[in-house]
């Protein structure tokens, strides 16, 4: 099949609804916008062939016009993002806890998933440390449902309120606006030194979740609290999980910091190739289900979005895949047009009283009116539901729908009453019915003072390489604050958290960990007496949960569909030894690129002409899962010439990546330090494949991901 025929295959509901707006220019005249037929689109109406241009040009007006205002202001927040179309189909249905159609079982809904790194600007690097988005918008025959989540279970902080101050704290400084998608400077550590109920957000933004592989092998969460209603209006608590079918993997951060150079797109690139290419990106949606009769059963409040609940206490029960199948054909369209909301609810699905939630529904329709310009978004076709949509809503900018009738207004007799209110049976929306008895306060519920548990839990499950790697973070990123007393701040609460973490990053920057702390850390929440918490601080007693670490975590796939092995050529390679390992590979789904010294073909010792992916010169080793050098005596002796190949080669070393050579091309590394590192004997232990026949231990090595004892061999 075609890769073309592929993409095209992947329908629904949703692509056939968009077909209306789709516009091709094959075969067809160049016009203006009015339809006129333009017979000159490269010469502007002048005064002679030398002189001045004439205002009646109305050509070049319009031209100039529209492209004058081509652009939309970008999101305050997850600018940069990429997306996809697809398809959800329930494997599990949900029917004894949601009453919402599309859970129910065999159910298939079309998605638009789109994801995002939070801080950057709508051009920066894909590989900035940061959380990601994850939002999914599901278009179900009962209106749409906005999934708007993160790759993070949990968040900054607890309270709406403090939104616009973390985003300030974290964006570039507004003075200079510096650094670009990067949270490693004064303002954003300044802030998070002074709002202790970020720590266990920070810990999970310190881990290698903050750095993907790829956007297809990130988990994905609701963060908040919602609930199922089923049919007999029973309310249960859940929180959504989305699991990546390739498992949860990361980069090391000297590897992100080279491929943000290499290929400020990789996540981008990543997405749009492999759904080119026919390997659609999968992801299992699952929930953690609690009886509303459990809601106090845990040491921490379910309202509270710095929380998470263990999987090993309440685990996580799959509902069904969704599969991401079709690439948008235009990204402004699509991706830059689609606004997701929390508040897109069908029924069966309702909110908690999570303070951050709360304030979410407000903020994502206010800010599509500035961004998208009107009330009207919802009639951008990327955004319009398939379900029937009649309301007395009217008018507005831009308004694209022609409402025909007299009513414009509820009740109304002159229109026969339409459109009616639907009833709970007919598939009204309800909201639970919730008791709420309350003073108005502007407080905090001490059930969310406990900051450091759950920061403690996430340390304490990740293994020695994971807590390495996020010492090293702490180390880069307050390294780079320039303010000692901030610096200070964040060992104490540090300290808190781990003894040992406070004190290997307070060596790393050259100070101490305080022996007494600021006091008060923070002046807790809430500015009257008797309205104030001290943070509580609690002593750890924290159990692993497994499930928090992606180099532990047993569910973490073992395929190596998809990754990218390099193989590094010249002329006179051994085409046998390409095809050996080559088909081997494609067998298993990964993907080989033929890395040759020059751009276009290769000539093997057998005279065949090879096809080359990229030109060295082109490319970097961070851009590949796996190095792989054939036999070939020209060929090994041409790499050998090139200080790109060291380099290559001790950068796929660095970053722990499998790497596989044949008995002849073993010597490309006598211009590394790796023999002194490691001595040839153990080279399989430490990923390092040799000889002819490599294939099987080569595919082994490669579903192992990474070989982090490398690490300890290395020296910064
Ligand atoms: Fe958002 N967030 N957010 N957020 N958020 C936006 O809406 C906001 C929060 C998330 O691909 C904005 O359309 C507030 C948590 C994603 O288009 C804005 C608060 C989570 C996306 C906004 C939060 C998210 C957004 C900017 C605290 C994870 C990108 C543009 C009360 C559960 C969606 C836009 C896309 C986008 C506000 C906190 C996820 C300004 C006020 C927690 C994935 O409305």
């Amino acid at each position: 099949m075609k890769k073309q025929d592929q993409k095209n295959n992947a329908s629904s509901d949703k692509i056939t609804d968009l077909e209306k707006n789709k516009s091709d220019a094959t075969g067809q005249f160049l016009t203006t916008d009015q339809g006129l037929k333009i017979n000159d689109d490269n010469n502007s109406l002048k005064a002679g062939e030398r002189g001045p241009s004439l205002l009646e040009d109305f050509i070049l007006r319009e031209k100039i016009t529209h492209f004058d205002h081509e652009r939309i202001p970008e999101r305050i927040v997850h600018a940069r993002g990429s997306a996809a179309h697809g398809v959800f189909k329930v494997s599990n249905s949900m029917a004894k806890y949601s009453k919402a159609g599309f859970l129910q079982a065999g159910v298939e809904t079309p998605v638009f998933a789109r994801f995002s790194t939070v801080a950057g600007f709508r051009g920066s690097t894909d590989l900035a440390r940061d959380t990601r988005g994850f939002a999914v918008k599901f278009y179900t025959q009962e209106g749409n449902f906005d999934l708007v989540g993160n790759n993070m279970p949990v968040f900054f902080i607890q309270d709406a309120s403090k939104f616009p101050d973390l985003v300030h704290a974290v964006k570039p400084e507004p003075h200079n606006e510096m650094p670009q998608a990067a949270s490693a400077h004064d303002n954003f550590w300044d802030f998070i030194s002074l709002m202790p109920e970020s720590m266990h957000m920070i810990m999970w933004v310190m881990s290698d979740r903050a750095i993907p592989r790829s956007l297809r092998m990130m988990e994905g969460f609701g963060v908040h609290t919602f609930r199922f209603i089923n049919a007999k209006n029973e309310s249960h608590f859940v929180k959504f999980h989305w699991k990546p079918k390739l498992g949860t993997h990361a980069v090391v951060w000297d590897e992100a910091l080279k491929i943000s150079g290499n290929d400020p797109d990789f996540h981008r690139r990543d997405l749009y190739e492999a759904i080119e290419n026919g390997q659609f990106p999968e992801w299992d949606l699952g929930v953690q289900i609690i009886p509303e009769a459990d809601e106090h059963k845990f040491d921490f409040d379910l309202l509270d979005p710095t929380k998470l609940i263990p999987e090993e206490l309440v685990p996580v029960t799959i509902i069904g895949t969704m599969t991401l199948n079709r690439n948008p054909d235009n990204f402004f369209a699509e991706t830059e047009q689609v606004a997701f909301h929390p508040g897109h609810l069908v029924p069966g699905i309702d909110f908690s009283n999570d303070p951050l939630l709360q304030g979410r529904l407000f903020s994502y329709t206010d800010t599509q009116l500035s961004r998208l310009g009107g009330p009207n978004f919802h009639e951008i076709p990327i955004n319009r539901t398939i379900a029937p949509m009649h309301n007395n809503q009217r008018d507005g900018h831009m308004r694209q729908e022609i409402n025909v009738g007299r009513a414009n207004y509820h009740p109304n007799s002159l229109g026969g009453g339409c459109p009616f209110q639907a009833k709970a049976a007919e598939g009204g929306f309800t909201s639970f019915n919730e008791r709420v008895d309350a003073h108005k306060v502007r407080a905090r519920s001490t059930s969310f003072a406990d900051h450091f548990s759950q920061a403690q839990l996430f340390y304490v499950s990740q293994t020695k390489t994971e807590q390495d790697h996020m010492k090293s973070a702490l180390k880069f990123e307050l390294g780079k604050v320039e303010t000692i007393a901030i610096r200070l701040r964040m060992l104490s609460l540090l300290d808190i958290i781990d003894k040992d973490l406070a004190k290997d990053v307070a060596t790393g920057l050259g100070l101490k960990v305080p022996d007494a702390p600021e006091k008060p850390i923070n002046k807790g929440v809430g500015a009257d007496a008797g309205n104030e918490q001290e943070p509580k601080i609690v002593k750890s007693t924290a159990k692993p949960s497994p499930a928090l670490s992606m180099i532990k975590n047993k569910t973490n796939s073992a395929t190596i569909a998809t990754r990218s092995v390099a193989f590094l050529c010249s002329d006179g390679v051994d085409s046998n030894s390409i095809d050996k390992l080559k088909s081997a590979l494609e067998k298993e789904g990964a993907q080989i690129k033929i890395i040759g010294t020059n751009a276009t073909e290769i000539k093997s010792s057998d005279g065949k002409m090879i096809k080359v992916d990229h030109s060295l010169n082109t490319v970097s080793a961070v851009l590949f899962d796996a190095v792989y050098v054939p036999s070939g005596k020209e060929s090994i002796l041409k790499l050998s010439e090139l200080d790109k190949v060291p380099e290559f080669l001790m950068d796929m070393f660095k970053h722990c990546k499998v790497m596989g050579f044949s008995d002849e091309s073993l010597v490309l590394l006598d211009d590394t330090t790796i023999k002194k590192k490691v001595k040839a004997s153990n080279f399989a232990e430490f990923g390092i494949i040799t000889g002819d026949d490599i294939s099987k231990d080569f595919i082994a090595s490669l579903g192992k991901h990474r070989f982090w004892n490398r690490e300890d061999k290395l020296k910064n």
